[in-house]
C-alpha cells in the first residue's frame, strides 16, 4: 500500500514537472509580451470594478500582454497624465475609457505621433479627426436612454396615469460622459415635448452611491411630492433607495414612486425581481475579451471597425428569474 502511495505521488510529481515545464514553454517570454497601456477611468461603480475585472482577465499574461493599469480616480487630468506616460515609455497600444469626451485631441496626437495606436473603450470621445484613434467599443448610450423612455411612457399608460402631471427626479452621471449625454438626452427630449412631464430637479452624482444617497436624501426632505426617478446608473439608484427607505415612500413595481436604472448589474437585477427596481436597463462593461479580439486582429493586421456597440437589453420583474440573474457575470 505505502508503496503504491509513494508511486502514485511520484507520478504526480512528475505531471505537475512536465505541466510546468510545458507551461513554461508556451508561456511568452518578457520581450514577447504586448505592452498595453489601459487609462481606466476610476473604480465609482460596480459596473466599472466589473469592466477592469474584465480588461485584466483578457489581457493576461499567458494571453501574451503586459497591462500597465492607471486609475484616473474621475479626474481627466489624471488620465492625461497616464497616458503621456504610456507614450513615454514607449508601450505598444494604448486603451482609455475616457471620463469625458472632450479635452482629448492634443494628447491623442501624441500618441499619433508616437505611432501608438489606441482604442477607446466605454465612453466615447469628440475628436474632429477620427483617425487619431484605432476605433472604439462600447454601449449605444442613446438607445439605453430611448428605450427607458419609452418603457416610461408605457409604464405609466399602463397605470392610468398617462394624463397626469408627472414629476421626475433625474440622477445624472459624470457631466460630459457620453453615459451620461446620451441618456439624458432622450428624458430631456420628451419632458420637453410632454406637457404633463417635467423634472422636479436634474442632479449630477457621479455615478456614485454616496452621492445618489446624498441628493435625494436632501431633495426629499424639501419636496418628497415625485412620481419617478429615472437614475443614470446603479449605485446612485442604490443610494436613492436608501434616501427613499428614509423619506418612507414606497417605490418600485407595488409602490408609488418608479425607479428606472442604468446598467443591470446583478444587485439592480435583484432588487428588480423583488420588485423594488422598476426597471434596469442593460450597460455590458465586459469589454475585455473584445478589446483582446481587436487588439489581435489588429496586430493580424486585419482592417478593424471604426465603432462597435454591444447588443443590450432592458429587464422588468417579468423578464427575470433567480436563475438569470445567478448564471450573469456582473
Ligand atoms: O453606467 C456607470 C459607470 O460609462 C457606461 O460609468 C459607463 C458608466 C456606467 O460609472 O456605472
Amino acid at each position: 500500500m505505502r508503496a503504491e502511495i509513494r508511486l502514485l505521488a511520484a507520478l504526480l510529481a512528475l505531471l505537475c514537472l512536465t505541466g510546468c515545464a510545458v507551461r513554461q514553454t508556451t508561456e511568452p517570454q518578457e520581450g514577447e509580451l504586448l505592452v498595453v497601456g489601459f487609462s481606466q477611468l476610476g473604480s465609482e461603480s460596480s459596473w466599472r470594478l466589473a469592466n477592469t475585472a474584465s480588461m485584466t482577465a483578457a489581457l493576461s499574461r499567458e494571453k501574451g500582454y503586459e497591462l500597465l493599469l492607471e486609475n484616473a480616480k474621475q479626474k481627466q487630468d489624471n488620465q492625461l497624465a497616464a497616458v503621456r506616460n504610456f507614450i513615454l515609455q514607449g508601450v505598444d497600444l494604448i486603451v482609455i475609457a475616457p471620463v469625458a469626451e472632450t479635452g482629448w485631441e492634443s494628447v491623442l496626437q501624441e500618441a499619433k505621433e508616437a505611432q501608438i495606436p489606441v482604442i477607446i473603450m466605454d465612453r466615447e470621445v469628440a475628436v474632429e479627426d477620427e483617425n487619431l484613434y484605432l476605433s472604439s467599443i462600447g454601449s449605444d448610450f442613446l438607445r439605453e436612454g430611448e428605450r427607458a423612455v419609452e418603457w416610461l411612457s408605457g409604464e405609466l399608460e399602463r397605470r392610468g396615469r398617462g394624463e397626469d402631471e408627472i414629476r421626475i427626479l433625474h440622477l445624472q452621471g459624470t457631466y460630459g460622459a457620453t453615459s451620461q449625454l446620451m441618456r439624458t438626452k432622450p428624458i430631456e427630449d420628451v419632458v420637453r415635448e410632454k406637457s404633463n412631464w417635467s423634472f422636479a430637479a436634474q442632479f449630477p452624482a457621479d455615478y456614485t452611491e454616496a452621492k445618489g444617497y446624498e441628493v435625494v436624501r436632501d431633495y426629499l426632505r424639501v419636496d418628497p411630492d415625485i412620481d419617478v426617478i429615472y437614475s443614470e446608473n446603479d449605485n446612485m439608484t442604490f443610494g436613492a433607495m436608501r434616501a427613499l427607505d428614509e423619506a418612507g415612500l414606497s417605490y418600485g413595481a407595488d409602490g408609488d414612486v418608479i425607479l428606472i436604472s442604468f446598467d443591470a448589474v446583478r444587485k439592480a437585477l435583484q432588487y428588480c425581481l423583488e420588485g423594488r427596481i422598476n426597471l434596469c436597463v442593460e450597460c455590458n462593461p465586459l469589454h475585455g475579451p473584445r478589446v483582446e479580439e481587436l487588439i489581435r486582429q489588429y496586430e493580424e493586421g486585419q482592417s478593424i471597425p471604426k465603432h462597435i456597440y454591444v447588443e443590450e437589453l432592458i429587464f422588468t420583474r417579468d423578464d427575470l428569474t433567480q436563475e438569470l440573474i445567478d448564471s450573469r457575470e456582473y
